[in-house]
């Protein structure tokens, strides 16, 4: 068993050790889950969430990498979680995460880790948020989220985030992916990278006119801007620090920050209680209750809307 209080203690004071620990607990479902998110929940809510998002090989891993960089140079503590919701392995891309944020690793102040859901559908959907306590609990300002993958589970992790970057590069119809995928939904910021490349103005444009940016807006709205960047070259990427900067305080002025962190820990503890029960939901074929039910069906004496009632109830105890 793991000393949960020195852990968490260890990890206060940044040891690299104990937030690894700490998140291996949370990953791994440890039995002592509880008691770890127990022990963080006084420390958190210090940390500013940002995630990033796009279609694999748009630059997020290198753009995460420059964002260190930039806020390294400001003093901040940050921490950085890579999650691949499409790989059942943590290969190729997590590795090539390791080696485009190598330059970070001996940097006390930076914290890097990788999760893969290692195929358990549904898995990061609870895990990630837990990691990203921990890394706010230890005392990071702020926690870059990057996602692989496309679709559905990107937008689920952007809405863990308080603000959400999205990524495109130039290239015929990637602004129509991103459009099929749902993220351009999502973005607060949004980041045309390798505009070394031909085509990123066009990109921009594109991405203008999809987002109707165009279009008049309440005073008062967020417009969000889109900032063109290099990030292998680490050109542009002050500018996205401070489109996030400006989100950051344009929600704060208005309660947007605190609603959002409200709904998301409202979706957080409605993933777990449905997680609690679709377990003991999962167990029911042994449960005594339910061949009886069948038989009241059967006979004709009970619908079956009324038996899962009956069920539902007996599971909830009311
Ligand atoms: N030309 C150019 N190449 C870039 C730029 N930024 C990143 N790249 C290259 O694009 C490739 C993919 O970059 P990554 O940062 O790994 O992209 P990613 O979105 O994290 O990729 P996945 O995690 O695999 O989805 C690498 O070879 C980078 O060197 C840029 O601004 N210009
Ligand atoms: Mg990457």
């Amino acid at each position: 068993m793991a000393d949960v209080p020195a852990l968490v203690e260890q990890a206060r004071e940044g040891r690299p050790r104990a937030v690894a620990r700490l998140i291996s607990l949370v990953e791994g479902a440890s039995p002592q889950l509880r008691e770890v998110m127990a022990a963080l929940a006084p420390l958190t809510g210090g940390a500013y969430v940002v995630g990033i998002t796009g279609s694999p090989g748009v630059g997020k891993s290198t753009s995460t990498s420059a964002l260190v960089t930039a806020y390294r140079r400001m003093g901040k503590r940050i921490g950085v979680l890579a999650v691949d919701p499409s790989s059942p392995f943590s290969g190729g891309a997590l590795l090539g995460d390791r080696v485009r944020m190598s330059e970070h690793a001996s940097d006390p102040g930076v914290y890097i880790r990788s999760m893969a859901t290692r195929g358990h559908l549904g898995g990061l959907a609870w895990a990630a948020p837990q990691a990203i306590r921990v890394l706010d609990a230890a005392g990071c300002d702020v926690v870059l989220v990057e996602t692989v993958g496309v679709g559905q589970s990107e937008v689920e992790i952007a809405s863990q985030a308080d603000t959400s970057v999205v990524l495109l590069a130039p290239g015929m119809g990637d602004g129509i992916q991103a459009a099929k995928a749902g993220i351009l939904e999502i973005g607060d910021v949004y980041v045309v990278n390798k505009a070394d490349r031909d085509g990123a103005d066009a990109t921009a444009r594109e991405l203008n006119h999809m987002l109707g940016l165009g279009e008049a807006r309440a005073a008062g709205d967020w417009r969000p801007p889109i900032v063109k960047t290099v990030a292998a070259r680490g050109e542009g990427v002050d500018e996205v620090v401070e489109a996030l900067e400006k989100h950051r305080a344009w929600m704060e002025e208005r309660d947007v920050l605190a609603d959002r962190r409200r709904r998301r820990a409202a979706h957080e503890v409605e993933t777990i209680a449905v997680t609690a029960l679709r377990e003991r939901i999962g167990d029911l074929r042994g449960d005594r209750h339910l061949p009886a039910l069948a038989e009241r069906v059967v006979g004709g004496e009970l619908d079956p809307y009324a038996a899962a009632d009956e069920l539902v109830a007996g599971l909830t105890g009311e």
